[in-house]
């Protein structure tokens, strides 16, 4: 008898390194593709389409069509799969794998045509909840120019087809630590105080506008450390695999799994020291009772 969805989602992921190798290439392929297509097609001046949760959370038409066309090819090249993307697209899986797409991740860099944005293309197994996700395989491309990182689950990470691994900062103090910051006035302001506690701990703090980037650029080496609050699920997809699969260790401010309320990436031991800051300071309190 057919066992209902739930239960073969429960069970363990069975692959071989060569399938997963094959849907690392595909994300990689999709990822590439989407880039191209934004790199040929922006306007010399974008322009706003809308705005999601606040006014400052910006959405251009190019968000929109990138994410329909990955829609359209995976639902071409992967019919049994589900799908997650951040302009809207939720399709459920039948097969047990779902992609997780970040059309343009740095939207606010692409409006104004600054470097740091990219298209992130993951696909995990199991619900695209990163609480209890199994990610698989998964690539960002930054399209400014064409970097493209790539990594699955077991098979290592790779910008092109060198192979990726983590600094590994003697402290604290040594380490350039990337962020980024929430859309919501309320966050930016306790995100604003956690840093007058991180800045003087950490080497100096960057602001690049791309999770996806950031935590690639912690793969190989060009940060140290990384932490953020407020990533969704296609913001990190990709990103948290591929920094892990470099050495990296990827947990909340408390040791859980990456989540919206906080994601702390690097070196074992720092990571565990920065989230300990984190902890301290309170930067994962809930934004309705911070004044
Ligand atoms: C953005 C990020 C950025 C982060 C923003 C936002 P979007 O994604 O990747 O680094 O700080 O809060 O989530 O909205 O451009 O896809």
């Amino acid at each position: 008898m057919p066992q209902p969805e739930t239960h073969r989602f429960s069970t363990p992921l069975e692959i071989t390194p060569e399938q997963v190798r094959e849907l690392a290439i595909l994300c990689r392929t999709l990822a590439h593709d989407a880039a191209q297509f934004i790199a040929s097609h922006r306007p010399p001046r974008e322009s706003v389409a809308d705005t999601k949760s606040t006014p400052t959370d910006v959405v251009t038409q190019m968000d929109r069509d990138i994410e329909a066309q990955l829609r359209g090819r995976i639902v071409q090249l992967r019919p049994d799969d589900g799908l997650l993307g951040e302009e809207g697209s939720s399709k459920a899986s039948t097969s047990g794998f779902t992609w997780v797409v970040d059309p343009i991740d740095g939207t606010v860099n692409y409006l104004y045509g600054l470097p740091g944005y990219s298209v992130s293309v993951a696909v995990v197994w199991g619900a695209p909840d990163p609480a209890t996700w199994v990610q698989v395989a998964g690539a960002v491309v930054r399209v400014s120019d064409m970097a493209t990182w790539w990594a699955g689950r077991g098979i290592g990470a790779f910008r092109g087809e060198t192979v990726l691994a983590i600094n590994n900062p003697v402290s604290l103090g040594a380490c350039l630590t990337g962020t980024g910051f929430g859309y919501d006035a309320r966050l930016r302001a306790l995100q604003a105080r956690v840093l007058l506690e991180v800045l003087p701990a950490v080497r100096d703090i960057r602001r690049v506008g791309s999770a996806a980037v950031d935590l690639c650029s912690l793969a190989e080496g060009s940060l140290d450390l990384y932490f953020e609050r407020g990533l969704s699920p296609w913001d990190m997809a990709a990103g948290t695999l591929i920094a892990r699969e470099a050495g990296a260790l990827t947990i909340d401010h408390e040791g859980a799994p990456p989540s919206k309320t906080m994601t702390v990436a690097g070196p074992s031991g720092l990571v565990l020291e920065l989230a300990e800051i984190l902890r301290k300071t309170g930067a994962a309190a809930d934004i309705n009772d911070v004044r």
